[in-house]
């Protein structure tokens, strides 16, 4: 039994008196009490240590009040449990030695067996559901097949993705070959998450509006889609194609229970483009999260009414900035939470 039990309510469309609030990225990154063990044990370590991994996702849920946690991990866990050598390097991100560059490089990817090779995902979530006690959801994640190859062939992060767009186009073959891969093991993946206790899922296609209309068609969507329609049975899936605002429409038939919004794409278009049907997530621009409490409470409001309270989970529309100070975000879990339907007037 879960005492919050408020997001599962919205992800399912059940009435709520106001929304549920938590924030993508909350786990890592801004906290000062996260920034002090990041001093103590390298990246991987951490994700690996189920204690760690516990107590880290718990830390929102106690400092900020959050209506739901999200498992500390990486995407990128499962390009490494399928054989790429990744590093973490401090203020550089991930680099990934050897990226795809040929065809034949795709056959260098291994289909490894998750209950072995990412099983200390499964126990973290076993010490976190621990520590949580029953007092909000916990939320299981996986990157996207399209964003984890832009990883996997890119070597690291970058604003427009080129290398891995042009992989895509001059080897369509070899891209569907590394996309069906990833596909297969992130939804066994993500099946022992559901086993392992998470109460839904989220999916990060944090890159898919790079590819524009016909490559998401081609290269995002059918493994979306494939992942959403595999899971669905098990528990709510949230995806988040950040920026594809025109694959909207398409997503609704995936079985999704929700899509998360970017903040450059607005909640009536969002909301039109679904039919009003699936549940939204999102959208307030992180950078709002800089200013202060009146701004974020102004801005939060007008977001919430714009969406409306029903099937909405209220969030950022990315990750929170590591610079965001703690009050500010804490700000924007009260705005949420202070929400009545006196606002509106
Ligand atoms: O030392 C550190 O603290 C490294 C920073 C860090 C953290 C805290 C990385 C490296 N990953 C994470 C955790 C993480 N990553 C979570 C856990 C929960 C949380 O923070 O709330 C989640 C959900 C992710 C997801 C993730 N990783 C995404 C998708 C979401 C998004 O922000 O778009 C992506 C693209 C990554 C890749 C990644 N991992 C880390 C970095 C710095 C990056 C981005 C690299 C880049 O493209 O520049």
């Amino acid at each position: 039994m879960i005492q919050n039990d408020l997001l599962l309510k919205s992800l399912q469309g059940e009435p709520v008196n106001r929304p549920p609030v938590w924030m993508m990225r909350q786990a890592g990154r801004f906290l000062p009490s996260y920034q002090r063990l990041r001093e103590k044990y390298d990246f991987f370590t951490r994700c690996q240590t189920p204690e760690l991994v516990a107590d880290i996702t718990c830390l929102p849920v106690d400092e900020l009040g959050v209506d739901a946690a999200i498992l500390f991990s990486d995407i990128l866990v499962v390009p490494q449990a399928m054989g790429a050598h990744i590093d973490m390097q401090e203020g550089r991100g991930p680099v990934i030695h050897q990226p795809i560059e040929k065809p034949e490089d795709v056959n260098r990817l291994e289909e490894p067996d998750v209950t072995h090779t990412l099983g200390y995902v499964f126990q973290g979530i076993r010490a976190t559901l621990e520590k949580l006690n029953g007092r909000v959801p916990l939320i299981g994640f996986a990157g996207a097949p399209w964003t984890l190859l832009c990883y996997l062939v890119e070597g690291k992060g970058s604003a427009g993705f080129e290398q891995a767009r042009a992989f895509c186009y001059r080897y369509p073959d070899a891209a569907h070959a590394l996309l069906e891969k990833i596909t297969r093991v992130t939804i066994a993946y993500l099946q022992h998450q559901v086993k392992a206790g998470v109460h839904c899922v989220q999916v990060f296609d944090s890159w898919a509006g790079l590819l524009g209309p016909e490559g998401f068609r081609q290269f995002a969507e059918p493994y979306l889609q494939q992942i959403a329609r595999s899971l669905s049975a098990f528990c709510p899936v949230i995806l988040f194609p950040k920026g594809a605002w025109f694959g909207l429409a398409s997503l609704c038939h995936s079985g999704a229970a929700a899509i998360g919004i970017d903040w450059q794409t607005d909640a009536g278009f969002a909301r039109k483009a679904t039919n009003h049907q699936l549940t939204l997530q999102g959208n307030l621009d992180p950078v709002v999260l800089l200013t202060d409490p009146a701004t974020i409470r102004r801005q939060t409001f007008r977001m919430i009414q714009a969406f409306g309270k029903e099937k909405y989970i209220a969030n950022l529309g990315h990750g929170i900035l590591p610079q965001t100070p703690v009050e500010n975000a804490r700000a924007f879990v009260q705005a949420v939470q202070s929400f009545s339907e006196s606002w509106i007037d």
